[in-house]
């Protein structure tokens, strides 16, 4: 089937002055051009334009709808369930600003009363909602925000606490001017077809400046399943990222977090339980485990396991010591328990430095806290302090801390947007009230 340029305009109702803008841009090229002129479409160009159309309802640039119909790995089916969950999520969010309209109305004329939490139910808006985004590290560079996610995918992997369901290939760079400005994607910054080691599960990363460079830091299982990190190195810190050819050798585990001391050193901070492997490598060396889930890390009354923690080289594209262990402590100075899974480290470890004071914040896992505790020294070790930020929506709860324009702001993912999905989760970000002495407000996301 074949349509010239008007016969098209009328079936999408897309105007020929459009289309041939389309074109003019390349992101929609006719079939052919006929004799007389007109532009011919087929098949083909009918099913883009559909998608085109798509992107645009979800408020996409035409720059990104062209990045992403051009990208090398585009798969239309899964543009199409991309598209389904987010305008279902769309029209959840709809449904739930009429609601609060109507509620306002009704109770403008004093016949019901409403709370305030109510009068902002349907605003909490993700920061990225054209596509799924989690595990945010946020760093200021160049006078920015710039947030380093993770990128969900929508697949057929099984929730198993395994993280089977975590198939992300690439990573997008995100950034903000300004607190409240727009969130802009700078496009895919790294995609694991260029990384020749890793195999899949590319997880929680974090970037690092050093002497004019940028490095990208990403945990993915090897080959054998392993998870590894690797290395990729930029001139600014949007990307692109060129992936070292091996993984870092001598790591292992999952969530990178790289805190770089006044004096130019960097830390690599890491690690996570169950799907994160840490209990795998509890002997120093790689002992995997088919049973339950974590019951070859800690039980009971014994130390949980810490996040791990790295020097890196000069360089920045190796470790220059071996791994080594933080300790949490309870109040009384004892490591937390492993039977402590309301305190205990589990993963997406994040430092940061208040008034001269170390922060150490951290994921709970299965309990879905984020954690905090309190060090004078950078390697610890900490004392546990309290809660940064209660259970989101969604199984996994993770973040970052990071200081901007003389305010605290807590970067953070929930799965509101795919109504829930552990797996597809959507960035965002709220200030956080920190007291002179370090003590942290938590936050309670769905409240006030
Ligand atoms: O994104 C995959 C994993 O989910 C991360 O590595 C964990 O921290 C959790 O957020």
């Amino acid at each position: 089937m074949e349509y010239t340029i008007n016969k098209l305009s009328r079936m999408s109702g897309v105007s020929t002055r459009t289309l041939r803008y389309y074109d003019e841009i390349a992101l929609l090229k006719p079939l052919r051009v006929a004799e007389s002129g007109y532009r011919i479409y087929g098949q083909e160009q009918v099913d883009t334009l559909q998608q085109i159309l798509f992107y645009k309802e979800l408020d996409f640039s035409l720059e990104d709808i062209k990045a992403l119909l051009f990208a090398s790995d585009f798969d239309r089916g899964r543009a199409f369930g991309e598209h389904l969950s987010m305008l279902q999520n769309k029209r959840e969010r709809l449904d739930t600003l009429i609601l609060n309209i109507t509620k306002s109305i009704t109770a403008m004329k004093g016949e019901i009363t409403m709370s305030n939490q109510e009068k902002f139910a349907g605003f909490n808006k993700p920061l990225v909602t054209h596509m799924y985004t989690a595990d945010p590290s946020v760093h200021v560079f160049e006078g920015k925000l710039y947030i380093y996610p993770s990128h969900d995918l929508e697949n057929e992997g099984l929730d198993d606490g395994f993280g089977d369901h975590f198939k992300m290939t690439d990573y997008h760079v995100f950034s903000m001017d300004d607190i409240g400005a727009p969130c802009v994607d700078h496009g895919q910054a790294l995609h694991i077809r260029d990384v020749p080691w890793a195999t899949e599960r590319m997880w929680d990363s974090d970037v690092a400046f050093k002497n004019g460079k940028y490095y990208y830091y990403f945990p993915a299982h090897d080959k054998d399943g392993i998870f590894r990190f690797g290395v990729a190195v930029g001139d600014n810190p949007k990307g692109p990222f060129k992936p070292e050819p091996d993984y870092i050798p001598g790591s292992y585990s999952i969530d990178a977090a790289v805190y770089t001391e006044d004096d130019g050193t960097s830390y690599m901070f890491f690690g996570g339980l169950w799907g994160g492997q840490l209990e795998y490598w509890r002997t120093g060396e790689y002992v995997p485990y088919d049973g339950e889930k974590g019951r070859n890390g800690p039980q009971g009354d014994e130390p949980a396991m810490g996040p791990r923690y790295a020097i890196l080289s000069d360089d920045m594209l190796t470790f220059k010591t071996e791994p080594k262990e933080v300790l949490i402590l309870d109040e009384n100075g004892k490591p937390l328990k492993a039977s402590d899974t309301g305190r205990r480290f589990f993963e997406a470890a994040w430092i940061h430095k208040f008034n001269g004071k170390y922060y150490l914040s951290y994921s709970t896992g299965d309990t879905h806290n984020i954690c905090y505790a309190e060090s004078g020294s950078l390697l610890g070790p900490y004392t546990y302090k309290g809660v940064v930020l209660e259970e989101v929506v969604g199984w996994t709860n993770h973040h970052s801390i990071v200081e901007f324009k003389g305010k605290w702001l807590l970067f953070y993912h929930d799965s509101s947007m795919s109504g829930g999905a552990t797996h597809l989760r959507n960035l965002k970000y709220t200030e956080l009230e920190i007291a002179p002495d370090g003590t942290i407000k938590t936050v309670k996301p769905y409240e006030d």
